[in-house]
């Protein structure tokens, strides 16, 4: 008797994770009316006097560690079963996962792309990091071109071929004109650096999107159409544009183009403080001194460039009033695009 006791104490102790029905059936096995509990009880009848007192307290034993087992059992079916039911409860609502939007820089800068993809432009990049040669002395930067100082540009290294941040994408467009036989349509976007003190109007790295188109014959005339084909696509169709002459060591001649207000339609606003235009790039047709420092003929060939910076011409497009609202990834400014994707 007392091994089946030691024996059923053992198996009652190993019991776990069991169904209801499981756990009825180790009821009905251990305590029913013919259960091996219930008869070891019936067999304490005949056990010995003196014994009675042994048995007594260790039947009593097994049977509380029985019931108690199976009150145990119960309550560990009853939450798994909770806890399943409601892992599965497809009814209930999900959780909504917040979707990310793209940023306005990088919204700008493909519809800039893709509006010069119409016009037949190719994209090409190029290296962040430059050296002197791609970013100022084929573009016609004389010696002591004040752009060249350390004040205004990031120098990784000094000496007789510095090694530098390129401070506009014009590089690439040498880089192009360097392996590339024209005719040449490419559009350049890319980050740029500038040695700049930061504030609400300047950062130092910024992005820019150049273009150059080199064939026979172009003229200031096939220039100033592909900025107002670009303009009218990019801020609508009655926008209008002015040029102005301007200066750049690369282009010869060179001109600033304005386009009409998009805020008051060319009355006058705080926008453009009261003059109903507002600047949005750069351009002019490539100094000759410049294809030839890239290989290519200036008296066969000829061709326009255009510069413009990404930022303001989102700041223009969308009224954002600081620079630095684009690189602090607030969320709440960058959800202000998902309806410009
Ligand atoms: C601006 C003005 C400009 C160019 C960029 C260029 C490139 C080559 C040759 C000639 Cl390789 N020109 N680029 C020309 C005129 C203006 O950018 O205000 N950019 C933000």
């Amino acid at each position: 008797m007392k091994e089946r006791i030691e024996a059923l104490l053992k198996e009652i102790e190993e019991y776990k994770d069991k169904k209801e029905s499981e756990i009825e059936e180790i009821r009905v096995k251990l305590l029913g009316k013919k259960g091996e509990i219930t008869q070891l009880f019936d067999e304490f009848r005949n056990v010995l006097p003196e014994q009675k007192r042994e048995f007594g307290q260790k039947l009593n034993q097994l049977k509380n560690a029985a019931a108690q087992k199976i009150e145990e059992l119960k309550n560990m079916a009853a939450e798994s079963s909770e806890a399943s039911s409601a892992s599965f409860d497809i009814t209930k609502p999900g959780d909504a996962h917040e979707v990310g939007t793209r940023h306005p820089i990088s919204i700008t800068r493909e519809e800039i792309i893709n509006i010069f993809k119409k016009l037949g432009y190719a994209v090409a990049e190029g290296p962040e990091i430059e050296d002197d040669k791609h970013v100022f002395e084929s573009l016609n930067f004389p010696p002591e071109h004040p752009a060249r100082d350390m004040q205004d540009t990031f120098f990784v290294s000094t000496g007789y071929n510095p090694i530098l941040l390129r401070t506009h994408t014009s590089s690439i467009q040498v880089r192009t004109m360097e392996n590339v036989k024209p005719p040449i349509r490419v559009i350049c976007p890319g980050r740029v650096f500038r040695n700049e003190a930061i504030s609400a109007r300047a950062h130092c790295i910024f992005h820019q999107v150049e273009g150059l188109y080199i064939d026979k014959n172009v003229s200031f005339a096939d220039l100033k159409q592909a900025i107002l084909m670009f303009v009218r696509e990019f801020f609508g169709e009655n926008a209008q544009i002015r040029m102005r002459p301007s200066y750049f060591p690369f282009t010869e001649p060179s001109a600033e183009v304005d386009v009409s207000c998009n805020i008051c339609g060319g009355k006058g606003c705080n926008i453009c403080k009261g003059t109903g235009w507002l600047e949005i790039l750069g351009c002019g047709m490539v100094d000759p001194n410049v294809l030839e420092a890239c290989g290519i003929d200036s008296k066969e060939y000829s061709g326009f460039a255009f510069g413009m910076g990404v930022e303001r011409i989102a700041m223009l497009k969308w009224q954002v009033k600081d620079l630095r609202l684009y690189f602090e990834n607030d969320a709440r400014f960058l959800k202000e695009f998902e309806t410009c994707l």
